[in-house]
């Protein structure tokens, strides 16, 4: 069954879910496989409760084993052939109806970077489309644009995790790290660990300091803290002289918003945002960390600009002990946006209307540069439009869910309806992949071999551990068969992961994200690559910022931004803001762990989590079934009741499917920069279950 070579203590591998890509290894069993935690830096030997449960996904009824195809309104099994055959002739035929953008494609940030890359080529070169984006452009794109401003490059995490361990004091901003990666943890401070959340969560419990500002009000409250550190003597200045540029303009804006003002506006004592500078300011080492409570807003990029000032202004970024960093979600978020299957980008970091990278890139990938299509629409544009006028008619999904996990999901549930066509490659019959004509059952994690680049911006090699079962095959596997039927010659899409690395590796050569260094080899042998690794005897760039920043004077970017507040401010009608987020034992859309018994009996349904006082105001008691209504759908979940929780505001988590989606209430306002909506904010109102609601576009 197995095909490694060290069969006795099981494959090296690294966990299935998140961006902390704990090190695991997986053994093949009597019961398909066992997973054991294995010593690496992001984990130390750790997993979380995901992590250990990973391999009865492995098994599980819940696993698709044969492609599925829609006929007379059912989904049917069918094989590989007939479905690929399918697949082709309908894609065929709606590009000849409608010309080469009218198929889109819906990419992941859990795949391979082996998949990410071939999903790009497979678009732009077999396709000749424009319109694929994934769904990375929900988790981690304002903080990539903002980076890419101040610092010239979007490396998620530019040091090593170990790093944090010489901090006196960490400022953690919209990240919930012992739920959403608890091994993480143990990187923290005991003391010294400061967290700004509207929710006292598991996270803020063990916090020094803990502020509880109003969701979307962030911005204000990192003006509000340079206000302090400016006013009361922390500015770095001769930081601020010698590696930044931008101070004085910063400067302009940042001065109306003393902390007195700042407190009006977000709630947070004046007194603590003068403590916040001042142990920041006394730390000898200190870092700045940011995650999805920063981002996930209309004026996303903005708000992670207003941190990065902060950072900048305490002297932190680029200095060894200390720094600014985003923690990256997926498994593959940090790789998953390099390879080129965002809309406007080609591997390496490239930007799509770069005319050096498209013969770059033309030149790897054998084609006419002049072939490659424009940049397309981002992830929420794409889908808005699906099956309109000037949309897409037919769409591919690799590794997301968008129907639990996109904004107005409803909306979104409609648009994919509205689709001629709909392919969806997946492990289990997620709600999206319900929706198809064609349904492909696909390897994972620890049946295939691939590289990951974990939130470190390390890259990592996953050991196939076991034999898939019979009738699976792998996305790469898929996208060959795809695009050999399409006419592509069969060596310009190879299915094997070692050969699309080699590849990615010349298309990347010369990026930003340079993978040209790195071998399936170097990683077997144990080395930590973390990007950009341009030749084969280069060691890696762990901590790219220590003497100069990637713009062209080698300075970071001080960025004046201006705050305005959430996108949907709450109103007589709507007076409630709702925020959503995550639970520790569900993943995401949930597609995988709700299919898990043992994380089931964790976290088995939604909630509505709201301070008691809310509750009674409402008449509402704990556990009773409310709707939860706002302009554009509703939900139904139990009351949960917790002191802690902000009188202004009830959360939700986002992981359930159903009537329960909490997407079916979320804002899709997107960033002007980043296009990334405001999962984090939006006005609701709370009602009993038995009343109806009348103005929603479910
Ligand atoms: N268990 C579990 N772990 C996961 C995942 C999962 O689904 N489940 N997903 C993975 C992925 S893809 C990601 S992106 C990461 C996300 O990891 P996190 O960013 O840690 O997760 P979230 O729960 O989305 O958001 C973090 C916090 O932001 C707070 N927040 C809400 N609004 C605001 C605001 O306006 N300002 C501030 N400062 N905070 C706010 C929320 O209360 C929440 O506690 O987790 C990864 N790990
Ligand atoms: N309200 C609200 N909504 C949110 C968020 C929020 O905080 N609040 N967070 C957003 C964020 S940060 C993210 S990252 C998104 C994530 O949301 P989704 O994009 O929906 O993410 P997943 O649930 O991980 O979906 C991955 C799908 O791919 C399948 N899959 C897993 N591995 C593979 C593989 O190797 N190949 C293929 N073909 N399929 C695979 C899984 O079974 C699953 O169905 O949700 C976003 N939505
Ligand atoms: S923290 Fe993340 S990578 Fe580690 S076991 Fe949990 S889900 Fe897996
Ligand atoms: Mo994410």
């Amino acid at each position: 069954m197995t095909v490694t070579a060290d069969v006795r203590t099981g494959a090296a591998t690294h966990c299935p879910y998140c961006a902390l890509q704990c090190g695991m290894r997986v053994t093949p069993s009597d019961v398909g496989a066992t997973v054991e935690a294995r010593q690496f830096p992001t984990n130390g030997g750790g997993m979380c409760q995901k992590g250990w449960t990973s391999a009865e996904l492995l098994t599980s009824p819940a696993r698709l084993t044969t492609p599925l195809v829609r006929v007379d309104g059912e989904l049917r099994p069918a094989n590989w052939d007939d479905a690929l055959g399918v697949i082709t002739s309908r894609l065929l035929g709606i590009r000849e109806r409608h010309g080469a953008d009218a198929v889109g494609l819906f990419g992941g940030g859990g795949l391979t970077n082996e998949k990410c890359y071939l999903l790009g080529k497979f678009a732009r070169v077999a396709l000749g489309t424009s319109q694929i984006d994934y769904n990375g452009r929900f988790c981690m794109s304002s903080a990539a644009a903002a980076n890419i401003k101040a610092f010239g490059m979007d490396r998620g995490m530019p040091f090593p995790v170990t790093d944090l361990a010489a901090a006196d004091a960490i400022l953690l901003v919209g990240s919930n790290p012992a739920e959403t990666m608890p091994p993480f943890v143990q990187h923290l401070p005991q003391d010294g660990l400061i967290v700004v959340d509207p929710r006292r969560t598991p996270t803020a419990e063990q916090a020094a300091l803990h502020l509880q500002p109003a969701p979307g009000t962030d911005l204000a409250l990192a003006l509000g803290i340079l206000h302090a550190v400016v006013a009361d003597g922390h500015l770095d200045e001769s930081y601020v002289d010698t590696r930044t540029v931008g101070f004085d303009e910063t400067w302009r804006v940042v001065a109306r918003w003393w902390p007195e003002h700042v407190e009006r506006v977000t709630g947070v004592a004046a007194a603590d945002q003068r403590r916040v500078a001042a142990m920041l300011a006394a730390a000898r080492n200190a870092y700045l960390l940011t995650a999805r409570g920063t981002e996930q807003h209309a004026s996303g990029v903005n708000t992670v600009g207003g941190w990065i000032n902060l950072a900048l202004a305490l002297g932190l970024p680029g200095r060894h002990g200390s720094g600014y960093g985003c923690l990256t979600g997926q498994g593959n978020g940090q790789g998953g946006r390099e390879h080129g299957q965002k809309a406007d980008q080609l591997p390496g970091y490239r930007k799509l209307d770069d005319p050096a990278a498209r013969e770059h890139v033309a030149g790897v990938w054998g084609v006419d540069p002049d072939s490659l299509p424009a940049s397309g629409r981002s992830a929420y544009e794409l889908l808005d439009v699906l099956g309109a006028e000037d949309g897409p008619k037919a769409l591919l999904v690799f590794g997301s869910n968008p129907v639990v996990s996109a904004p107005r999901a409803g909306h979104v549930a409609e648009r994919l309806g509205a689709l001629d066509f709909l392919v969806v490659a997946d492990v289990v019959l997620s709600e999206t992949a319900a929706m198809a004509d064609v349904v492909l059952p696909v390897t994972q994690w620890a049946e295939e071999t691939g590289t990951m680049t974990n939130l470190e911006g390390r890259i990592l090699l996953r050991n196939k551990a076991i034999d898939p079962p019979d009738g699976v095959r792998s996305d790469l596997d898929v996208l060959h068969g795809l695009a050999t039927r399409l006419g592509q010659p069969p060596e310009r899409f190879p299915a094997e992961p070692e050969a699309v690395f080699t590849e990615l590796r010349a298309a990347s050569r010369g990026g930003v994200a340079d993978y040209s260094g790195v071998t399936y080899q170097r990683l077997r042998d144990g080395e930590a690559l973390h990007w950009p690794v341009p030749e084969e005897g280069h060691p890696g760039t762990p901590r790219p910022f220590l003497d100069r920043f990637h713009h062209p004077d080698g300075r970071a970017r001080f960025v004046p931004v201006r705050y305005h507040g959430p996108a949907e401010p709450v109103d007589a009608e709507y007076p409630l803001i709702a925020t959503t987020g995550r639970l520790l034992a569900q993943y995401q859309s949930g597609a995988q762990t709700r299919a898990i018994d043992e994380l089931m009996a964790v976290a088995p349904e939604a909630f509505v989590e709201m301070h008691p006082d809310t509750a009674e105001r409402h008449g509402l008691a704990a556990g009773e079934t409310i709707r939860v209504v706002s302009r554009r759908g509703e939900v139904a979940a139990p009351v949960r009741l917790t002191s802690s929780a902000r009188q202004d505001t009830v959360f939700l988590p986002f992981h359930f499917a159903g009537a329960q989606r909490a997407n079916l209430l979320t804002n899709p306002a997107l960033d002007p920069v980043s296009r990334m909506p405001e999962f984090k904010v939006c006005a609701v109102r709370l009602e009993p279950a038995e009343r109806n609601g009348a103005d929603v576009d479910m």
